[in-house]
């Protein structure tokens, strides 16, 4: 593999294709099907942006495993060497309904070590990407860590369902924020947390949905744990917090 300037260079030039290909793919009608209930779709375009996006990766590093959502990679059993863990198209609620509202995902690991995260909003054309070695950066500026503030301080992204079912005394810990904000996409809410529109975000999600945001997230000074303050596990689901120190402190001391 090329140094990581140039591997930055290559995915962004892979995420600028495969945005061109959705949009012109989105204006026909879409194939979409039910996963495991009439909210969990997956359409023709997941699956065709996975297959593409594996094969730039077994292109470009041939020796690695692929991890991704729709099963066109491989079955990952450990973090060891590289392992790239991929959402081809999160959101897929949002991208059935709004054509709006979702994004494209792709995080490299190496020994378990973030190296490189990418979240591209595909409508508004915006790459956050990078990694701790060479910062984050859309496609025009680089991102500043954002203020460390506290829950009562921002705005709190949420799951839908987490909230009704009171997870974890969510309710009261949204009383105590500024307010809520449900966007129905993981990559749209890390970006909102990376940008420092909202404090946090909290969330029952896969390791294709919290990968790249994680990379990110820590690079910026921002925390990616359970919600109960502990490590996520890379290889499984996670009830993920995302959460800026002060936040963080502050919903540690609410979780039930
Ligand atoms: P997806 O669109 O890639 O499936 C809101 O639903 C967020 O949670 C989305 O980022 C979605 O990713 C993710 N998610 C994870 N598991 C889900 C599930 N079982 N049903 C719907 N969304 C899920
Ligand atoms: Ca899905
Ligand atoms: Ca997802
Ligand atoms: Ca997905």
């Amino acid at each position: 593999m090329n140094n990581l300037q140039q591997t930055d260079q290559i995915i962004r030039g892979w995420l600028e294709e495969l945005r061109m290909d959705v949009l012109r793919e989105m204006r026909d009608p879409l194939a979409v099907s039910e996963k495991t209930s009439r909210k969990d779709l997956v359409t023709n375009i997941d699956k065709s942006n996975e297959k593409k996006i594996v094969s730039f990766i077994r292109k470009f590093d041939p020796q690695a495993q692929i991890l991704g959502e729709e099963g066109s990679g491989d079955d990952v059993k450990d973090m060891h060497g590289h392992v790239w863990i991929i959402d081809p198209l999160d959101g897929t609620l949002n991208f059935v309904k709004q054509r709006d509202n979702f994004a494209i995902m792709i995080a490299l690991y190496i020994d378990g070590k973030g190296v490189l995260g990418y979240i591209m909003d595909v409508t508004s054309d915006i790459i956050y990407g990078g990694g701790p070695e060479i910062g984050v950066f859309t496609q025009s500026h680089e991102l500043k860590a954002p203020a460390n503030l506290t829950l009562r301080e921002g705005l709190l992204g949420v799951s839908g369902p987490m909230l009704v079912h009171d997870c974890y005394n969510l309710q009261a810990i949204d009383e105590a924020s500024s307010g809520v904000r449900i966007l129905g996409s993981a990559g749209m809410e890390f970006i909102q947390v990376l940008t420092g529109k909202q404090n946090g975000y909290i969330s029952h999600l896969m390791p294709w949905d919290f990968a790249a945001g994680k990379i990110l997230s820590e690079t910026l000074e921002l925390l990616v744990t359970k919600v109960d303050g502990t490590p996520v596990d890379m290889l499984s689901s996670n009830d993920v917090l995302v959460s800026t120190r002060n936040t963080q402190k502050d919903i540690l001391n609410m979780i039930r």
